[in-house]
């Protein structure tokens, strides 16, 4: 066991720590140095697309591209390490579900499809062909295809989600729950009836021309390292670089580029933030609101701040808007916010001292009771200077997962827009499924209704990215059948149905072969790049498939001759599926010849060019009141005496998302351990307690439900009194299924009330 310890991080993000961590995760994935060839292919013209996050390549033209967490991603996938059929012939799978969640994904790659059996509580091998026959009988049997629930998680290829999203509604439901759901939801609600679409309307090219980037919760030195070389970038030309984040987070401080020589030799590094503002959890809307009103109070006193032409001719709304920042108090948005009037004020200055500004945003801002309310306050602030649709500036919701964007722009979407199911109806001939399905949330209620009662997942690790834990289990194990397609083993494989299938698939970065030959799939990034991803490793086994043969051999198996869609011809070929997609999608015109250049291409964006697609044909200002009415501020009511605080849970430098690579988490000082919890040192003294104590975690919720979460260490860490921070998915069981986001139905995993217990 690893020694556990807590020390201040001296060194820059990026850097030698960088190199060193690297290294270690080539060895615990027994990848020898020849392995490196796969991580040269990551991003590169002829390669895979990087399965670690959203963030667009500079480079699908030139050089390779050093980023740990990319390595980190590529290695889990790349390992050595099999979980094959002996594994599930040793243990049962209560012993499994004894295990770890990094225990589980350290078994290595899934090889063979295995069937649960009952009778001995083991996974056995079961045949591909039975695997489809059982799922399709499940189906079939079902008196309404509303029973069948169909997640996805964002890895899943443009050509598997396009056939996933067909079968699923020829089959009869628009069930399509995904982890966007969990993700970047709110920032397609509040844009798209804002500015008319729901994507951010950024290039990368753009940061080479901004004046000033807003960073809005995230924390890109862990989960989108590539964008600190956009950032170093601007920051060496003189652009400002604003954070509001309640931790102080490495990556948003400091950078050493490992590909730089001189830096690197010099254990020198490149400041990022030219700002740095460490608000209260939840407290963006209020300081965005600050910010807007030191900018009208500007306008109003000198003029000549606001962009009137872009206001009068593309705007609806500015009147109420600058009328209701008029008349904000102060004192309300110091308080809700926990920064100064004055620091407010200097973000202003700062924004109004920029002819062209980017703003982006992540977690901390989309997973909030308030988060829609956010974002459109967000879109507003850049609407005042006109930074919407010309160079150098706009609005950067940056993705998580690596085709989440495009699984949506395939149709995985549970809310499907009319006019998609028309042309699927045309196209197709079939009458598509009119009813709205269900989104993560809703997905687990139904199955706790008993409504849900088979469920099949295309990837992820629902049983442990979900909010509600233990609510979610009970979901899950009330199903008929659970079935998932995967890469590793995961909680969710061990926590199932009455009968439950996992199959194993391949992933991004293995050779995919079909009839036609090797096939490329396709993938688009957080700014609207399409471009291929082509696997260039032997698969982890024979007996693996890829996604969409097994999305169009189930198709083929449930719905015979009911469809007319020639599935197992269109996956011989994926080039054929991309003729499909480019019937349906208008944007796609010319799909297979515009994605065969290097690097692809961009599809339109209105809000980009100053079309708006909305309502009026205008982009509309939103404003909205400072949230008073929060769960912590109810129970700060409730429970005058105790200390509630706010939590807010994140990820930490060595997991993907559930996937948890090590126990290290190197820029806030954490090793060996994951159970601990970030907080203000006075916070601890008020408590009677100290740095290093044990507490348990309780949810301060008003259904009567118990909800804790045992055993967190205290971490005197610099955050703003009254909050907290600890890593999910271990906080996940905290997260009331109740709490979500207004009208985007995301959990609310950034801001749980709790109190803390001695343990
Ligand atoms: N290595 C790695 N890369 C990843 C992932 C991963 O797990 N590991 N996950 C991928 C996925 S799916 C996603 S969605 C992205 C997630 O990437 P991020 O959006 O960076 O998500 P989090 O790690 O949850 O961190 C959110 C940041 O918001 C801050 N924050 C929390 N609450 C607030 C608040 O109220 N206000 C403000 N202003 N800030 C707040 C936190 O301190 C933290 O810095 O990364 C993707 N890339
Ligand atoms: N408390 C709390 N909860 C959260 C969050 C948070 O910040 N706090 N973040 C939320 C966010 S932003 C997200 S996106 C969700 C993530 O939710 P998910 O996307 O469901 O979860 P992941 O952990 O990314 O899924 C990991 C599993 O995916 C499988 N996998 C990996 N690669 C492939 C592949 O190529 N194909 C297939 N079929 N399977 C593959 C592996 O088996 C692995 O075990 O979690 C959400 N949950
Ligand atoms: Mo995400």
């Amino acid at each position: 066991m690893k020694e556990q310890k807590i020390a201040f991080y001296t060194g820059p993000a990026g850097g030698w720590g960088a190199l060193g961590s690297v290294k270690n995760t080539l060895l615990r994935q027994d990848i020898p140095l020849k392995g490196a060839k796969t991580l040269l292919s990551a991003n590169q013209p002829d390669g895979f697309d990087c399965p670690g996050c959203a963030w667009p390549d500079r480079n699908h033209h030139s050089a390779f591209e050093f980023c740990e967490n990319g390595v980190k991603a590529v290695a889990a996938e790349a390992t050595a390490r099999r979980a094959g059929p002996e594994l599930f012939e040793r243990h049962t799978v209560q012993e499994l579900a004894g295990q770890s969640d990094f225990w589980l994904e350290d078994q290595g790659r899934l090889t063979h499809p295995m069937r649960y059996d009952a009778a001995s509580d083991h996974y056995r091998p079961i045949a591909w062909d039975e695997a489809f026959a059982l799922i399709a009988k499940h189906l079939n049997a079902l008196p309404d295809p509303n029973q069948a629930i169909f997640y996805t998680s964002g890895r899943t290829s443009n050509e598997a989600a396009f056939l996933y999203q067909l079968f699923v509604r020829q089959y009869g439901t628009n069930n399509f729950p995904d982890c966007s759901n969990m993700c970047h939801e709110p920032s397609g609600s509040a844009m798209r009836p804002q500015i008319g679409v729901g994507k951010g309307t950024v290039t990368l090219q753009d940061f080479e021309h901004a004046d000033a980037i807003f960073i809005f919760g995230q924390n890109p030195g862990t989960n989108h390292p590539r964008m600190l070389g956009e950032l170093r970038a601007a920051h060496k030309r003189g652009a400002r670089i604003v954070s509001f984040n309640p931790l102080r987070e490495r990556g948003l401080e400091r950078f050493a580029d490992p590909q730089d020589t001189l830096e690197m030799a010099t254990f020198g590094s490149t400041p990022i933030s030219t700002h740095y503002f460490q608000l209260r959890v939840g407290g963006d809307l209020a300081a965005v609101k600050g910010v807007m009103k030191h900018v009208i109070e500007q306008e109003d006193a000198r003029g000549g701040v606001l962009d009137r032409a872009f206001i009068t001719g593309h705007t609806t709304g500015f009147d109420a808007l600058a009328a209701d920042l008029r008349a904000e108090s102060w004192a309300l948005l110091e308080q809700e916010s926990g920064l100064t009037e004055a620091q407010m004020r200097s973000a202003g200055d700062v924004y109004i001292g920029a002819d062209r500004v980017i703003a982006c945003w992540g977690m901390g801002i989309t997973q909030h009771l308030h988060s829609v309310a956010t974002i459109q306050m967000i879109v507003d602030l850049l609407m005042l200077r006109g930074n919407l649709g010309r160079e150098g500036a706009g609005a950067c919701p940056v993705r998580g997962h690596s085709n989440v964007q495009g699984d949506r722009t395939m149709g995985i979407w549970e809310k499907p827009p009319a006019a998609l199911l028309d042309r699927l109806g045309e196209v197709y001939g079939f009458a598509p499924p009119r009813a709205h399905g269900v989104d993560t949330v809703e997905a687990i209620r139904q199955m706790l209704d008993g409504q849900g009662k088979v469920f099949f997942a295309l990837g992820g690790n629902f049983a442990a990215a979900t909010p509600d834990t233990y609510e979610t289990w009970k979901a899950l194990r009330r199903c008929d059948l659970t079935v998932h397609v995967a890469t590793k083993l995961n909680r969710s494989h061990v926590v199932h149905g009455r009968e439950a299938l996992i199959l194993p698939c391949l992933g991004r970065t293995e050779i995919d072969m079909q009839a036609a030959g090797p096939q490329g799939v396709t993938v688009e990034d957080s700014m609207s790049m399409v471009h291929v991803s082509m696997g260039i490793n032997p698969p982890a086994s024979e007996h693996l498939l890829s996604e969409p043969a097994i999305v169009a051999r189930l198709a083929a198996a449930t719905l015979g001759e009911k469809s007319r869609v020639p599935w197992l011809w269109l996956v011989e070929d994926y080039a054929r599926i991309r003729d499909e997609i480019e019937k349906v999608f208008p944007d796609f015109h010319g799909f297979n010849a515009r994605v065969a250049v290097p690097g692809g291409f961009r599809l339109r964006n209105t809000a980009s060019e100053r079309v708006w697609a909305t309502a009026s044909g205008k982009a509309a200002f939103t404003p909205h009141a400072v949230p008073c009415d929060t769960p912590t501020h109810r129970a700060r009511a409730r429970h005058a005496g105790g200390v509630v605080f706010t939590l807010l849970t994140t990820r930490s430098h060595d997991q993907y998302n559930t996937t948890i690579y090590g126990m290290d988490d190197r820029y806030r000082g954490v090793y060996g351990q994951r159970r601990v919890v970030f907080i203000h040192p006075e916070d601890i003294r008020a408590l009677g307690l100290k740095d290093g104590d044990r507490v348990h975690i309780h949810t301060v919720w008003d259904d009567g439900q118990e909800r804790r979460a045992e055993g967190f260490r205290l971490v005197a860490y610099d955050i703003p009194r009254g909050n907290l921070a600890a890593y999910y998915p271990e906080t996940n069981p905290l997260v009331p299924l109740s709490a979500v986001a207004l009208a985007a139905g995301t959990p609310t995993s950034k801001s749980i009330p709790v109190m803390l217990v001695a343990a």
